[in-house]
């Protein structure tokens, strides 16, 4: 299927190079279908309907999916464990769960088709990010319930590359298989990339003394100063790749090599972006919650999932031809913001001034504390080596000045606490970006 006579690789080029008004056909028609087996077997949608007046017939356009109620986790965590499925469990042949911090976790299940869809849209963006059937993939995220590690696998195999399933962890060995096994493709979450690439530094590996040549990162936020601190790195050219388990997984939405904006799969997916304070639609260029309806899921579709991720939509179409809307990276999410002494702020911005600054390692933490009725944040910065630390008016000055950029840009105050090297505690999957201490007490 992957046209390989022109410079622009795809996977299915039928369905993402597809013309506008034919994918809206084939959302609707995918939509009604979508709708109607929620009314027929699943009652906690049936009762949600017939609460807001709303029976399949009444979707007649693709802005008829604004009459349909939102889901929340919360309405999938009370469905725990297999009441939002919409087939009997001998048509569901894979689970996994999201990992849900407080409370019990969301659980999601995938029939036969559910997993090939899946394949292929894990494969749409690898491709689209120049993976070829030549390539050692090196699949570093976690494989167990989380789907970052089985979904990038999978797909990878279907493009037909070889696939290393090492999984994530012991990163010295991590390094030891790369220079081994000549990986080519690493996957993993970016803060891991950026940790890995430390390690190399630390057993004297070069990048030239390793093949890679591709990164798919995704699972967490990064910016495009993170981008280009892991490209220079590891010589590679790295691309942006979001999902969710609730939704599927890894493949709602992938960068080309353009690496502007990732197209979201819209012959899968239809999506809204929302004001996430009212659920009223919001200018998609302006940017919003992104909300998501599933169009070809069996096990468990979702009508209107609200992500809780924010990110705009980009207006023009993407030089590499896929006709898919593209969404920005993810600029962070509702629940994330921070309200710093009435100042909303998002770990995002505040990565986006630090990688700025000369003399700044791509590792920091943010740290909420409350004094009294205040909130107080202080940016924990990790700082080059041989940085000045026995000059204790220079590393003053630096600080602050810091504290001046972000106070000027984000608006926010914060206390600048400088760090030695490899002092802030390294993730082998997502980051933990933030420590709020407030919930702690
Ligand atoms: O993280 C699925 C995934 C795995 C996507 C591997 C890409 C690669 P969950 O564990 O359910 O699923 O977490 C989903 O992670 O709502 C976002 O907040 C965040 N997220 C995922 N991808 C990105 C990204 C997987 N590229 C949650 N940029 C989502 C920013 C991301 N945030």
């Amino acid at each position: 299927m992957m046209n390989q006579a022109s410079t622009v690789n795809y996977w299915d080029s039928a369905h993402e190079c597809m013309p506008v008004a034919e994918l809206r056909e084939l959302q609707l028609e995918r939509l009604q279908k979508t709708v109607k087996t929620l009314w027929n077997k699943v009652p906690y949608y049936r009762q949600k309907m017939k609460a807001l007046g709303v029976t399949p017939s009444d979707i007649r356009s693709l802005q008829d999916v604004q009459k349909l109620p939102f889901t929340t986790k919360e309405d999938l965590r009370l469905s725990y464990p297999y009441q939002a499925f919409a087939v009997p469990m001998e048509k569901v042949v894979r689970i996994h769960a999201s990992s849900g911090t407080t409370g019990k976790s969301t659980v999601v299940g995938y029939t036969r088709r559910d997993m090939d869809n899946w394949s292929d849209l894990v494969a749409r963006f690898l491709v689209a990010g120049g993976l070829t059937s030549q390539d050692i993939v090196h699949i570093a995220f976690g494989y167990g319930l989380f789907t970052g590690g089985f979904g990038l696998h999978y797909g990878a195999e279907k493009v037909g590359a070889s696939v290393i399933p090492v999984s994530s962890g012991r990163s010295e060995r991590q390094i030891q298989i790369m220079q081994d096994f000549g990986s080519t493709a690493l996957v993993c979450t970016p803060s891991y990339a950026i940790y890995l690439a430390e390690i190399m530094q630390n057993m004297g590996v070069k990048a030239s003394d390793l093949k890679l040549r591709l990164g798919f990162f995704g699972g967490e936020f990064w910016s495009h100063l993170m981008r280009k601190e892991i490209q220079e790195h590891l010589k590679i050219v790295a691309t942006d790749n979001y999902g969710l388990s609730e939704v599927m997984g890894p493949g709602v939405s992938g960068e080309c090599i353009q690496q502007e904006g990732m197209h979201i799969f819209e012959d899968h997916f239809l999506v809204e972006l929302i004001d996430p304070s009212t659920g009223a639609p919001a200018d998609p260029q302006k940017g919003g919650e992104l909300v998501i309806t599933t169009l070809t899921k069996e096990a468990i579709p979702v009508v209107r999932y609200r992500t809780r991720d924010l990110c705009a939509f980009l207006p023009n179409p993407c030089p590499c031809g896929r006709t898919f809307v593209r969404m920005s990276k993810i600029s962070g999410r509702s629940d994330d913001m921070l309200i710093i002494r009435g100042v909303n702020v998002f770990p995002s911005q505040i990565e986006e001034v630090l990688l700025g600054i000369k003399g700044i390692m791509p590792h920091y933490q943010l740290v909420v504390s409350r004094d009294g009725a205040l909130d107080n944040l202080e940016v924990h910065v990790e700082v080059s080596e041989g940085f000045f630390f026995d000059e204790m008016k220079k590393q003053q000055e630096f600080a602050r000045a810091i504290e001046h950029k972000l106070e000027n840009v984000v608006g926010v105050r914060a206390r600048i606490k400088l760090v030695e090297p490899k002092t802030i505690e390294r993730s082998e999957g997502k980051a933990k970006r933030v420590v709020d201490l407030r919930k702690l007490t």
